[in-house]
């Protein structure tokens, strides 16, 4: 039995039925949109349950089936804890076993809205045109294999035409990824892949199925054994489906749905008819900073974002591109207190409570750097404005996709073009100059602009130099201590 602090869904579960399609059951999924769900049935009712989808594992539905998809939400304070059972989510699809279920479950016409949580690589972009890579091994499988998609965007292509075909009203899709225009993205891919399997139904995609894009904001690390077992000492239950977070929460949504919709604003999402101005700050200030502090604070042998950042010299670099070389690009709105944002920022990051492993941050910086670290570079070259945080940050990455540490130690690198860093990283007798030209080339990552500054290949030269030659901490403490307020 519970202990009574613990608090449960103060709704009667089997009445409400589904009108929620989830894809990528992840932890950030069960610690963000399905805890505003529960919110919602809680207060205002209605059928907003979830089906959860995963395109990749069982493992997920593994751990939550035996205990009826209910879990445990842990709430990390910076002096308290606090428990909470989730019981929106109804059921969890695993596609590989099942794919005609998955595409049965988005096609329902009670599924009014399809979200998704499937990591930037989850769109199988190409960044070079910014649509879809046709040439993506999912892709090319579902090309081929229409009835049995691999992909996220197969899956959500076979569903929506089935309702086209069937007459089904078009749904909304909410991407919850931290990609820019999460929205757009999202229905570009959709019609590039109809364009190539379906076009018959690319215009109705085009026109009645709405993709609005939506921010979302909450420090979700990985759980570990240790968080299981710590929760079940506090409250009784051993429940291997927990998750860690936060109390800090945002969803910024905008308001442009193709039909029904939870009444979500009243557990506190942000409508708006414009999400920008939120994404800007959030993918710069928090993702700018979280990568930064995990490829330099990595290097420097630190393991979690609280002990980088109680690190005076690190914290100042952070400090420093957060207000001189992030804040300056970004739009103020109502709702949106970017000075207040900042701050929030450091505290959230400080918390030892999370245990956040760099580790987990650093994966995937291909699909991540772009908008985090590049978009805000470009603005500042074009400017002419000075760069030093941002070409440290990225500095930082290269040496860290090199993929060994400070001591030689060779480490995985967990990205999808790894293969193509540790080719780079291999060549023998490159210069820093070498090593940050052959990345500069990989314009699936840097685009076509950036490599044409000289002064950005200087600067990164000369800071990869000091890296390497001097090690994470010495250049993160020499490069803060000649920064320019
Ligand atoms: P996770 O590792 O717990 O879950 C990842 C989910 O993505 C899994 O359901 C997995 O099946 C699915 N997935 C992975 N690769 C895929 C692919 N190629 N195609 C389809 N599905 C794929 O990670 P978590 O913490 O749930 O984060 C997932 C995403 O949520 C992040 O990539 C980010 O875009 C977003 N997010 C995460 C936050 C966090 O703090 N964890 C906060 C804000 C946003
Ligand atoms: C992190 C994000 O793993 C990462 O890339 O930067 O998941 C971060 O925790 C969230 O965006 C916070 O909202």
């Amino acid at each position: 039995v519970l202990p009574p602090r613990v608090r449960r869904p103060a709704y009667v579960r089997e009445a409400h039925g589904v009108g929620v399609v989830h894809v990528g059951t992840g932890a950030f999924h069960r610690a963000h949109q399905a805890v505003y769900l529960d919110d919602v049935l809680a207060q205002d009712g209605g059928d907003w349950r979830i089906l959860g989808v995963s395109c990749r594992s069982g493992a997920i539905r593994d751990r939550l089936r035996p205990q009826a998809y209910l879990y445990t939400v842990v709430e990390h304070g910076a002096s308290s804890q606090q428990f909470r059972i989730i019981g929106s989510l109804k059921d969890v699809i695993v596609a590989p076993e099942n794919p005609q279920a998955a595409v049965t479950a988005l096609a329902n016409p009670s599924t009014h809205i399809v979200s998704l949580t499937i990591t930037e690589k989850g769109y199988c972009l190409n960044r070079r045109t910014g649509g879809l890579d046709l040439q993506h091994p999912d892709i090319a499988h579902d090309l081929t294999h229409r009835d049995r998609p691999r992909s996220a965007p197969g899956l959500m292509l076979e569903a929506l035409c089935r309702r086209w075909r069937l007459g089904v009203p078009a749904p909304t899709l909410l991407s919850c990824d931290n990609l820019p225009q999460n929205g757009r993205i999202l229905q570009r891919i959709l019609l590039e892949l109809a364009q190539a399997v379906a076009p018959d139904a690319a215009n109705w995609i085009e026109n009645a199925v709405r993709c609005p894009s939506t921010v979302v904001d909450r420090i979700v690390p990985a759980s570990t054994t240790e968080d299981i077992q710590a929760a079940a000492t506090a409250t009784g239950v051993l429940d291997p489906a927990l998750v860690k977070t936060e109390p800090f929460t945002q969803w910024v949504i905008e308001d442009h749905f193709a039909g029904a919709r939870p009444r979500l604003e009243l557990a506190g999402v942000q409508m708006v008819s414009d999400v920008r101005p939120f994404e800007l700050a959030k993918l710069r200030l928090l993702n700018g900073s979280h990568s930064t502090l995990a490829y330099l604070g990595s290097l420097a042998g630190y393991s979690f974002v609280h002990e980088v950042t109680a690190n005076p010299h690190f914290l100042a670099l952070v400090r420093h591109l957060m207000q001189s070389e992030l804040a300056p690009s970004l739009r103020p709105a109502s709702g949106l207190d970017i000075g207040r944002y900042q701050t929030a920022l450091l505290a959230r990051f400080a918390n030892p409570a999370l245990q956040h492993r760099l580790s987990q941050i650093a994966i995937d910086g291909s699909q991540k750097i772009p908008q985090r670290l590049l978009e805000p570079l470009s603005i500042r070259l074009r400017q002419r404005r000075t760069c030093e945080a941002l070409c440290l940050a990225i500095a930082g990455w290269i040496r860290y996709a090199m993929g060994r540490d400070e001591a030689g130690t060779p480490y995985e690198v967990d990205d999808p073009l790894a293969g193509t860093f540790a080719a780079i990283a291999a060549a023998p007798g490159q210069t820093p100059g070498d090593l940050v030209g052959r990345f500069l080339k990989l314009s699936e990552v840097f685009g076509h602009e950036l490599p044409e500054y000289p002064q950005l290949r200087d600067q990164l030269t000369k800071t990869l130099t000091l890296l390497l030659n001097s090690g994470a901490s010495v250049a993160v403490r020499t490069i803060v201590n000649q920064l320019q307020p």
